[in-house]
């Protein structure tokens, strides 16, 4: 499936990039296959090296929620770039995006900028760390939180895919540090804060995990480590970098009702230029140098160019409307996927929140990783060669979530849905 000029492109980057990719997931062994190039991307289609053009439902992992090069971000980016393109010195455009991401989020009265959401949760980490003066963390099994040394452990999405749960270099003593818990299981993580409940700096989650599978929360369940966190001086810290500013202006927290102490965004944040955040109670926040005791800095953090772009996209988003209509082409697109599992009589199970879904080649419930795991993955592997084949691009791993944006409009659904309708055997 790979075009010539992606096949040529591919020998030339495996020469000088590690795997010919920045990014592990992209490198498509977890589709048993090699990349393809992209020359360009407009709305919700991406076009490849060699003029093939798809309809898109990543979206560069979550940024692209308007869909691939608004103009009302191409734009923004070209004006504000004429005026320099980094300081190293505060600029007007970072107190005003940290003004919208406190009123839009929950959790957030202060906010720091970063440039990715590894540095986001890596940030929020020490931070908790430092702030309550304890070291053990606990994370669930295949929550996802980018490859800070920490949490790269029983991690999800690519570390999942590469069968390395588990990556090398960490140091075992760091290791020791982090629990690690199936999730939506209470009596697994009470259990923990009966044991050692005053060694727990934080407990980190995917509040809706998206990078092993898409899974929700059991009711309650956040309620739970809500409560056991408060009681044990634990911070709760939601890592949103997804599902923030994607599912509701203010992310799960919004849509569950449940204040984390801290939490980490990203993605939309940057409008596709390299964005994260971390934020959340004052007192916590004012823990970080050069005020408190926790250090933690950036070059390109706040950077100009990337804080307009960003901007530009939450104030087009509200402008639009964008949750309602995101709301109403996911229901669309579920309405269909759904039909067709059900005339087909396919043992397949899918989820969806908003414009994040994942399909399921399995019928278990899904309510954490083991779940996902039992999943047909080599009838998914066939599903998305063949809907590649025929113009739409999925996410190549069974383990991530599918993006829907503003840019996609009935007539892609549709085209996409009878894509799927020949694909799902
Ligand atoms: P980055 O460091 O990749 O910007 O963000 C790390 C991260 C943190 N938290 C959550 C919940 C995330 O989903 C991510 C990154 N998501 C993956 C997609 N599943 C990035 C894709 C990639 O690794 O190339």
């Amino acid at each position: 499936m790979q075009g010539e000029l992606s096949k040529k492109l591919f020998k030339a980057a495996k020469e000088v990039i590690p795997g010919g990719v920045n990014s592990p997931v992209r490198a498509f062994r977890n589709v048993d296959g090699d990349p393809f190039f992209v020359r360009r991307a407009k709305g919700c289609r991406i076009e490849d090296v060699d003029g093939r053009s798809l309809i898109d439902y990543i979206g560069t992992w979550g940024p692209a929620i308007l869909g691939h090069a608004p103009t009302v971000l191409t734009n923004t980016v070209h004006e504000v770039a004429k005026n320099g393109l980094s300081f190293g010195i505060p600029n007007p455009f970072e107190v005003e995006m940290a003004k919208v991401v406190c009123e839009w989020v929950p959790s957030v009265e202060k906010v720091r900028m970063v440039n990715s959401g590894t540095e986001a949760t890596m940030s929020a980490i020490r931070l908790a760390r430092g702030f309550t003066g304890r070291d053990k963390i606990i994370k669930f099994e295949g929550h996802y939180h980018g490859h800070v040394d920490s949490l790269l452990v029983a991690a999800g999405s690519g570390a999942l895919t590469h069968g390395e749960p588990d990556s090398a270099g960490i140091p075992r003593s760091l290791a020791a540090e982090t629990i690690t818990l199936p999730f939506n299981l209470p009596e697994r993580v009470e259990e923990v804060f009966a044991r050692c409940g005053e060694e727990i700096a934080a407990v980190i989650l995917e509040p809706y995990p998206a990078n092993a599978g898409f899974v929700f929360p059991h009711p309650g369940y956040l309620a739970l480590l809500r409560e056991l966190t408060t009681k044990h001086g634990a911070l709760l810290i939601f890592d949103e970098v997804m599902t923030g500013f994607r599912l509701a202006r203010g992310g799960v927290q919004e849509l569950s009702g449940i204040t984390p102490d801290l939490c980490a965004l990203g993605k939309v944040i940057g409008g596709g230029l390299p964005v994260g955040a971390f934020g959340g109670r004052g007192d916590i926040m004012d823990h970080l140098a050069p005020d408190g005791p926790v250090y933690q800095a950036g070059t390109l953090s706040g950077n100009p160019v990337a804080m307009a772009a960003g901007l530009a996209q939450l104030k087009e988003l509200k402008k639009q409307n964008g949750y309602q209509r995101l709301e109403e082409i996911g229901q669309r697109f579920e309405d269909g996927v759904r039909g067709i599992i059900r005339a087909k009589g396919l043992p397949y199970r899918f989820n969806r929140a908003g414009s994040m879904w994942c399909l399921y080649f399995g019928d278990a419930e899904i309510i954490n990783v083991d779940s996902v795991q039992q999943g047909d993955f080599e009838a998914f592997r066939k599903f998305f060669w063949s809907c590649l084949e025929r113009g739409v691009y999925l996410a190549p791993s069974p383990y991530e979530t599918g993006f829907l944006s503003l840019a996609h409009t009935e007539s892609d659904i549709d085209e996409t849905l009878e894509v799927f309708a020949e694909c799902l055997a």
